[in-house]
């Protein structure tokens, strides 16, 4: 299926024949190993690259009771250079260092589809990948690395996927394939709106969580909501300016509805402030302050968050 992109005009017909695609996902973590099952599962070809050269065989079991285990070659050259997708879930600070090296191994018509928290990453590597079709996705599905062989996944969730570029534009039969493999999906022309809206909600609940070390069900809790409120009015003044049609009203009351829904959850910058990772607030906070200080908007509470995090990195690190 190496020529799917050469069919990208044909691709209505060609999804009518539902074939296997190539697929690597590039950093399985919990994420990228929730596809990984789940496009395997509906027939895909998929391998897995990872940071380590060891092993070149991995098998992941999706929720405990699956006794159905998925194995995957890793850091498999060849099946990388016919890979027709290029998955792309590594967190937002690693997308440089993961994938440029890989770059020269790749066909121009592999697909690069980028799943991560935060904004800007991409931006910083444009020139590299432009001369492939480019999509971005976010998404809410759930999903917890129980162990190294497990997937749990934790909540069903909704994908958007759009283009980067012009020739990521002719892909929407990737709308269909991962349809197929792990539902639902919305095709969006317009990625950047539900981009900026997940990081404006990864903005409230993230830093707070990381800095209180507490699930985010405690941000509703009337003395830190308080602070949820004060992050959202900051952050709706840069989404007004960046034509981001979303009251802040609304704004505030989808931050609720996720800390209500996910209560029981550890955010991802909490969890990685616990195991002393290096977190993702320079793609998140450190994006909407970027993008604050380009219109001239102050945001105080905001850079406090950022320093705070910033200062946990240190010491953590
Ligand atoms: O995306 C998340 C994260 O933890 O990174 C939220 C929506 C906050 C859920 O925990």
């Amino acid at each position: 299926m190496f020529f799917l992109v050469n069919l990208l005009h044909f691709s209505h017909y060609f999804f009518f024949l539902d074939l296997p695609v190539n697929i690597t996902i590039l950093g399985p973590g919990a994420v990228g190993s929730l596809w990984a099952c789940y496009l395997q599962k509906a027939g895909h070809n998929v391998s897995l690259w990872t940071r380590s050269s060891t092993p070149s065989e991995l098998s992941l079991s999706l929720n405990a009771k699956d006794n159905s285990s998925h194995s995957f070659s890793c850091n498999d050259k060849d099946s990388l250079i016919h890979c027709d997708l290029l998955f792309i879930t590594v967190k937002a600070w690693q997308v440089e260092s993961a994938l440029l090296p890989l770059l020269p191994l790749l066909s121009q018509e592999t697909i690069l589809l980028f799943m991560h928290n935060g904004m800007g990453a991409i931006d910083a590597i444009k020139a590299h990948i432009n001369h492939h079709p480019v999509l971005q996705a976010t998404t809410t599905h759930g999903a917890l690395k129980e162990s190294s062989h497990t997937i749990k996944h934790t909540g069903m969730g909704h994908t958007v996927i759009g283009p980067f570029n012009a020739s990521g534009n002719q892909c929407q039969f990737l709308q269909n394939v991962l349809e197929h493999s792990l539902p639902s999906i919305e095709w969006n022309p317009g990625i950047d709106i539900a981009l900026w809206k997940k990081l404006a909600i990864n903005c409230a609940i993230n830093p707070l969580t990381a800095i209180h070390q507490c699930k985010n069900g405690q941000l509703s809790q009337p003395d830190i909501n308080q602070d949820v409120i004060h992050v959202c009015t900051e952050v709706h003044q840069v989404l007004q300016k960046e034509d981001i049609e979303w009251e802040e009203i609304e704004l505030v009351s989808m931050v609720n509805q996720v800390i209500s829904a996910t209560s029981e959850n550890y955010s991802s910058m909490n969890r990685d402030c616990f195991h002393k990772r290096k977190t993702e607030i320079d793609f998140i906070t450190g994006y909407l302050l970027q993008k604050a200080k380009q219109h001239g908007i102050s945001t105080p509470i905001n850079e406090t968050l950022y320093n705070q995090i910033k200062q946990l990195e240190e010491n953590l690190l």
